[in-house]
């Protein structure tokens, strides 16, 4: 039984779909603080769970015996520099009780860590598996935490924890306060308006990827053997793009598309951040293959879009 925390973000539910098709509907528990919608609760189990209440989380744990956890609550980087101490509490403390619950019930635990866990001293272009950490956002602060403590309880407890960094992960679904996410909101601005306001630089490279290749990554990554694999914490990605070309590849099917650029704070962020992403290890020492390269992901995440509106209106 899977239990997956922060059920209702980014990629909760569509990670909930995946695993459901693959290991049933009712052994794939999605939780958050959020009430949910009818759809959700109609799709499968839902159920309350504070990532800050450790004998809550017992309890879910114990009475739905679970196995593996997908730990996907946390404040990302832009929302994070606006409340630091939330961002303490929630993507640290968090984590805090989500290790010692995998460690106490012998859980196996994902957790994401990100690009974001790197920083301007940081090899950019391309940035490997190993090497200098010193983020500096919250944000990636707490994800090179979430990374050391995992890797410690792994090493002291024998704890089964397995975490991906992934780049900027751009999904049909309206974006939830990161720097990446100029990606998404592009496609529903030029759909709907036919301009977008970009809040970083035309040139600004970062390492990104269609959230089906993340999710296929999470996944395949969480049923590799232990013996296989070399180390806790993988790069994965799919490609790198910037604002420019990105806008380039939409204008195919949104001639009359116009993007402005108004570099606002995030902008420092992004300069701080990996351009080009070296997985190379996930690819040797477990298969990693993306998928989606930036004409294919600009061709689906037009149908996606364009779908929901059709669904939701504005
Ligand atoms: C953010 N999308 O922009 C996230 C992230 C790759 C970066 O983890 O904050």
């Amino acid at each position: 039984k899977i239990l997956i925390t922060g059920g209702l973000g980014q990629l909760g539910t569509a990670c909930a779909q995946l695993l459901r098709s693959k290991y049933g509907q009712e052994n794939v528990i999605l939780s958050d603080i959020i009430k949910p919608s009818q759809q959700i609760v109609d799709e499968g189990p839902y159920v309350f769970a504070d990532i800050l209440d450790f004998k809550g989380l017992q309890k879910v744990v114990v009475t739905h015996r679970i196995d593996w956890i997908i730990h996907f609550s946390a404040l990302l980087s832009a929302i994070g520099e606006q409340n630091v101490s939330l961002a303490v509490r929630v993507n640290i403390e968090g984590m805090h009780n989500m290790i010692e619950l995998a460690k106490q019930y012998k859980l196996r635990v994902f957790v994401p860590s990100t690009i974001g866990a790197f920083g301007p001293d940081s090899p950019r272009n391309p940035t490997p598996n190993l090497t200098i950490q010193r983020p500096r956002t919250i944000y990636g602060v707490s994800k090179v935490h979430a990374e050391l403590m995992g890797e410690y309880y792994h090493h002291k407890f024998g704890t089964d924890f397995r975490c991906l960094r992934f780049p900027g992960v751009i999904s049909a679904d309206p974006p939830g306060g990161g720097t990446t996410d100029y990606a998404i909101a592009i496609f529903f601005d030029a759909l709907r308006k036919g301009s977008h306001e970009c809040y970083l630089r035309p040139d600004t490279l970062l390492p990104m990827m269609h959230i089906n290749d993340c999710l296929r990554s999470l996944i395949e990554y969480m049923t590799v053997p232990e013996e296989k694999l070399k180390r806790r914490v993988y790069n994965v990605t799919a490609m790198s793009f910037t604002p420019e070309q990105l806008a380039d590849k939409i204008a195919k099917y949104v001639p009359e598309l116009r993007v402005s650029y108004k570099p606002d704070s995030r902008q420092l962020i992004a300069d701080s951040w990996p351009q080009v992403f070296d997985d190379s290890e996930a690819r040797a020492d477990w298969g990693w293959k993306h998928e989606y390269d930036l004409d294919k992901l600009v061709e689906l995440m037009i149908k996606e879009v364009t779908k929901h509106y059709a669904k939701n209106g504005c």
